[in-house]
């Protein structure tokens, strides 16, 4: 019955055990984009919860790119697509896609919308760089992505930028 009792400690320590990063997004390209996003690790899976202000209304494309640099004033300095496998753009779960290609998040009437994602396929800090998000950034684009067009889903300028420390 201890042994029970010890067994049973040790796995729910296992599974409370978590990383929270939070940061801000910086507006960038002449926008006023505001907003929050925080990355969760809990066992495999990373959550990624963002909330973004001052949109233009409708679909705006979101990534991770490969650099944390969002010095640019239309935040080129980030690069591309966050792309570790050489893989083409395309959808998250398509038969091709980029580890960054997140998607698209809807802002509503008032330029406010949210998204939240959750993958086993990155991790906050570990040693396997095609996993880290660390030393990565988050973009938001002026567009939608399409999902098709090669290498960016055509989705426009880049209205905000998130360094992930
Ligand atoms: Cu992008
Ligand atoms: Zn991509």
């Amino acid at each position: 019955m201890k042994k029970y009792f010890l067994l049973t400690g040790i796995f729910v320590v296992l599974v409370s055990c978590s990383t929270t990063k939070s940061y801000t997004v910086l507006p960038k390209s002449n926008t006023e984009t505001q907003g929050d996003v925080t990355f969760t690790q809990k066992g495999k899976t990373v959550t990624l919860k963002m909330n973004i202000n001052n949109l233009a209304p409708g679909e705006h494309a979101v990534h991770i790119h490969e650099k944390g640099d969002c010095s640019a004033a239309d935040a080129s300095s980030a690069g591309g697509h966050w792309n570790p496998a050489k893989d083409d753009h395309g959808k998250w779960g398509a038969e091709h896609f980029h580890m960054g290609d997140i998607g698209n998040l809807t802002a509503n009437a008032d330029g406010y919308g949210t998204l939240t994602f959750s993958t086993d396929k990155w991790c906050i800090g570990c040693d396997d760089e095609s996993k880290n998000i660390i030393g990565k950034s988050i973009i938001i684009h002026a567009g939608q992505d399409d999902f098709t067009t090669q290498p960016t889903g055509n989705a426009g300028g880049r209205v905000g930028c998130m360094e992930i420390k």
